[in-house]
């Protein structure tokens, strides 16, 4: 187990909340770092009901609910309102009864504080009573179009909500000051993760000091939720597995991507990463296993799969290793086979040319000795008769090492160009 497994996470509950339109999936997809949840530009409600998922960034362990917009334009007035509590207490049934620890209210860049959005935000007061001052936060998204306004005019975010009418002051107040603005169409990722650290910042300085906001509807909604024992058993073991499965899928996606990008990958890191990630999925395994006879949900079993394909990687990277230690040796092999072809054909040719001047040499010392001194050729040819029995007898002596020597370095050349 890797000193980094045994960081503490921080868990953060997040709830959005706000008008059909002004980005509360876009805001959720941000925060999560994925297409959690689906967004689009029609002016019906896209997201039907709730809907909630998971990441870790950083040490913060993310739950983001996201739910339907108020005011979907199929429905009346009083219906929207309706609409919008039973659309919250799904939420907090969603989140086991356990609340959160900030309900983030969305508004659009550009869009006017229309009485929809007065009325959501009363509806929302009413469900939970003195949650925006201790838990809730403003969050406009259109940054992207902020920026485009701030280019032109030269004002700055913060002094841009100084700038709004009363009722925009007044709201404001009673988040307590609190917004932060997003742009969710950004490509850059320093400016993604620095929107994110914002709204964490903010999350973590909230007056409720990192307590969930609970109140006696969120209590009563999971009163409801527990009254039949083994239906919530499972709903709530679900969740807890769903959690961490969505996480461990995030985390397995991001490892087989960077594996996939074979150069940039650290080898060493990476099989670090996936021995991490097999040491969690047996964790959660463990878990699953551990509470008794009951059937395996269809998450489990994903989470078993995902433990064998795992397994599978790191088996394949530790061949890969074995492959790469074999290949490496035969590589040096290959190299001390071919510096000793190189060696002996530098001796070889040392030898010829050494050879050639010597013979020559003497050759030349002979002409020149017989031409300064004529006598000296009777006593040259005794010299040479003396010792013609003596070279007579040592050819085979002289001549054998020298042709083993030669037939040796033949052979070593030879094996030097077939492993070339
Ligand atoms: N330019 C820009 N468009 C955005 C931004 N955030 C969201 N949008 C767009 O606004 C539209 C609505 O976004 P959603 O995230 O679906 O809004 P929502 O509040 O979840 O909508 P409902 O689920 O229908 O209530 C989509 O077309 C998004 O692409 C942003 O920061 N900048
Ligand atoms: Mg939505």
């Amino acid at each position: 187990m890797s000193a980094s497994s045994t960081v503490t996470m921080k868990e953060v509950d997040l709830l959005l909340v706000g008008k059909t339109g002004t980005g509360k999936s876009s805001v959720g997809n941000s925060i999560l770092k994925k297409q959690a949840f689906k967004t689009s530009s029609s002016l019906v409600s896209a997201t039907v009901g709730v809907a909630f998922e998971f990441s870790e960034y950083k040490n913060y362990s993310i739950e983001v609910t996201d739910t339907q917009g108020y005011g979907d334009t199929r429905l009346t007035s009083k219906e929207k309102v309706e609409d919008l509590c039973k659309c919250i207490t799904m939420a907090m049934k969603a989140n086991d009864g356990k609340g959160f620890h900030a309900v983030i209210v969305t508004l659009r860049f550009g869009n006017r504080l229309t009485d929809e959005e007065r009325d959501a935000i009363t509806a929302i007061k009413r469900i939970f009573p003195g949650v925006m001052s201790t838990h809730g936060i403003l969050l406009m998204t259109g940054g992207d179009m902020f920026e485009m306004e701030r280019k032109k005019s030269g004002v700055v975010f913060q002094n841009w909500v100084h700038q709004q009418g009363k009722d925009f002051k007044d709201l404001l107040e009673e988040f307590g000051g609190r917004i932060v603005l997003f742009d969710n169409n950004t490509e850059n990722e320093a400016e993604k993760n620095a929107q994110i650290d914002r709204l964490l910042e903010m999350i973590d300085s909230l007056p409720s000091f990192g307590e969930r906001y609970t109140n006696i509807l969120f209590q009563a909604a999971a009163a409801e939720l527990l009254k039949s024992k083994d239906e919530s058993q499972d709903f709530i073991i679900d969740r807890t597995t769903l959690r961490s499965t969505s996480v461990l899928m995030d985390k397995f996606e991001d490892c087989r991507r960077i594996d996939e990008q074979e150069d940039g990958a650290d080898r060493k890191v990476l099989l670090e990463e996936w021995n991490r990630l097999l040491w969690r999925c047996d964790q959660l395994i463990e878990q699953i296993e551990n509470r008794g006879e009951r059937e395996m949900t269809g998450v489990e079993y994903r989470v078993v799969a995902m433990r064998k394909t795992i397994q599978e990687y790191i088996d394949a990277k530790k061949n890969h290793k074995e492959e790469e230690a074999k290949y490496r040796a035969m590589v040096a092999a290959q190299q001390r086979l071919y510096q000793e072809y190189v060696r002996s054909k530098i001796l070889t040719v040392g030898l010829i040319v050494g050879g050639t001047v010597l013979g020559v040499g003497a050759l030349a010392a002979t002409i020149a000795l017989i031409v300064l001194y004529p006598s000296s050729l009777t006593i040259l040819l005794r010299v040479a008769r003396a010792l013609l029995p003596l070279l007579r007898h040592s050819i085979p002596y002289v001549l054998t090492p020298l042709a083993s020597v030669f037939i040796q370095l033949y052979r070593t050349m030879r094996q030097g160009q077939d492993k070339k």
